[in-house]
């Protein structure tokens, strides 16, 4: 493997808010991941960039004004908890909380950042933990994401490349993301996730692929409740080799939600962190200039423990099984590891049902051109 050029984008103010007391998205996993990463002496490798917020302007880009000026007003006053008194935001999930506009201008900030590294040929891959807001749509925060770093972060690729790819390995379907390139050929949308009984947020089937000159370019692959590594990855590598041949992108986005690895809070797959970390490494391996985002992850010493390893994969460095010293891990021996190990449960997903998915996914990419 060549040794790439990475950049590490990390703006330490968006970590340090709360969305509520009790609510599952912990941004703090964010430091957790950073301090890993610096305890295991991988800095030294890479640029570390400290970005800048988004402005309004940038914000706007991928966001109708007025909500941007609702969230702008709001957040100095709004108090933790108090959700349910605003709209645009979906009480329980998308809480009002104080500083929500600069926790949001700073994660957007972030992944513009990294996509302005790739456009000016500074880097070759360019990490943003913080980033991976897939569900926010233009007027409404929706799934614990306020602003889309995603969309902002392609839309700056598009300026400097053809066609972006985009593939999102998050538990939950990618629908913000795939509903800004809906009807665009110029951007390839790749999800896999948890689908079904009305999984959040319930899109995502395999047949809605997108429409005008974007049809077939929204790739969905839904899966089910157990699914292991030895699937995931037979899927995630078959659909991203058509998909790569068939699209022939200059720019790749990863969104790398951790919460399709086994014990997860909200998630229920049975992924390993060195599974998810596999189909990064695939992804790196067609040499494409790469922006590499978190998303969501609930479970967060397994956050910390999955993005940790997949920075060591980004640089190509091996880790040791031992996690260094740090100020989050105790020292009980479930704490000390950094590899996390499938457990036995049930899997809704047969090798027949896998094979039927590839056999659909592989239909709508045989009929795309470029
Ligand atoms: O399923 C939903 C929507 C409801 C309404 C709100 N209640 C709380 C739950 C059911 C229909 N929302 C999902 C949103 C998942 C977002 C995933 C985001 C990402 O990982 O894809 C990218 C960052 C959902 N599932 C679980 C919860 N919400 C949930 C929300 C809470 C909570 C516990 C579970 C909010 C606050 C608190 N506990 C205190
Ligand atoms: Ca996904
Ligand atoms: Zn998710």
């Amino acid at each position: 493997m060549t040794t790439k050029k990475v950049a590490y984008c990390f703006a330490p103010d968006a970590s340090s808010y709360q969305l509520s007391e009790t609510h599952p998205m912990v941004p703090e996993r964010v430091n957790m991941t950073h301090e890993l990463v610096q305890n295991y002496r991988m800095f030294p490798r890479m640029t570390i960039i400290k970005p800048h917020p988004a402005t309004e302007e940038q914000l706007k880009r991928v966001h109708l004004p007025g909500y941007i000026d609702y969230l702008k007003k709001v957040s100095p006053i709004a108090t933790l908890g108090l959700g349910d008194l605003y709209p645009c935001l979906q009480a329980d999930d998308c809480p009002m909380f104080t500083g929500v506009y600069d926790y949001s201008a700073s994660i957007v900030g972030a992944s513009i950042a990294c996509a302005n590294r790739i456009n000016h040929g500074r880097s070759n891959v360019c990490i943003n933990w913080a980033g991976g807001m897939h569900h926010a749509k233009r007027r409404v925060a929706s799934g614990f994401c306020y602003a889309n770093d995603i969309a902002a972060a392609i839309l700056e690729l598009l300026m400097c490349h053809r066609r972006v790819m985009y593939v999102d390995i998050d538990l939950h379907h990618g629908d913000g993301v795939e509903e800004y390139f809906y009807n665009t050929n110029r951007v390839m949308t790749l999800s896999f996730h948890r689908f079904g009984n009305n999984f959040f947020p319930g899109t995502g089937a395999i047949k809605n692929s997108g429409v005008g000159p974007g049809k077939d370019y929204a790739i969905n692959v839904p899966l089910q409740k157990g699914i292991d590594d030895d699937q995931y990855i037979y899927l995630f590598k078959n659909i991203l080799n058509k998909a790569m041949e068939r699209f022939q992108p200059e720019a790749l986005v990863m969104q790398m939600g951790a919460d399709s690895v086994v014990g997860d809070l909200l998630g229920d797959f049975n992924l390993t962190n060195k599974g998810h970390a596999s189909c990064l490494e695939n992804a790196l391996s067609y040499n494409l200039p790469t922006i590499v985002l978190g998303g969501g992850g609930y479970s967060v010493k397994n956050v910390a423990r999955t993005w940790t390893l997949e920075t060591a994969t980004i640089l190509g460095l091996e880790l040791d099984n031992q996690l260094p010293t740090n100020s989050y891990f105790g020292h009980l021996p479930e704490d000390s590891t950094l590899y996390i190990p499938p457990v036995k449960m049930s899997n809704s997903n047969t090798n027949k049902s896998i094979r039927k998915v590839l056999r659909k996914v592989t239909e709508i990419l045989d009929r795309t051109e470029i």
